[in-house]
């Protein structure tokens, strides 16, 4: 029994440190596809579109997406944040840590128009906008 731990330990250890790794899990394909598709369907299903992170960029820094979609902001490097400027009347606002420890944030939208984001310590060159239409 003893030596089952002395396996499992570093497995958990391992599991703990690589939390932020795992909260990368990618939707489930069936919920890509709530309903059969048939023929003449336009239904626009709920998609996700990521926005890297990075040393001193939003890549892509603009984006147009349809209601109900969601923007996952993805951490590659630096300190920063993913916070908005302005959004429509009755939207909600996000101001979120972008960072090694915080690596994912995801935000549905839900309310058509532009919502202006920046990362606050280096909003001189750090901006963008999520058009949702
Ligand atoms: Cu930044």
């Amino acid at each position: 029994m003893k030596k089952l731990y002395t396996i499992l330990l570093p497995v958990a250890v391992v599991f703990a440190f690589s939390a932020c790794t795992f909260d990368k899990v990618e939707v489930p394909e069936e919920q890509n596809h709530p309903h059969v598709v048939a023929c003449g369907d336009t239904t626009h299903l709920p998609t996700t579109k990521i926005i890297r992170v990075s040393d001193y960029t939003f890549s892509p820094d603009t984006v147009t997406i349809s209601n109900g979609d969601t923007v996952r902001f993805v951490w590659i490097s630096g300190v920063h944040t993913t916070t908005s400027t302005s959004v429509p009347n009755g939207a909600t606002t996000w101001d979120k840590p972008m960072d090694a420890t915080n690596c994912i944030y995801e935000h549905k939208f839900t309310v058509n128009g532009t919502y202006n984001f920046q990362c606050t310590p280096h909003s001189v060159v750090m901006f963008g906008a999520i058009i949702v239409q």
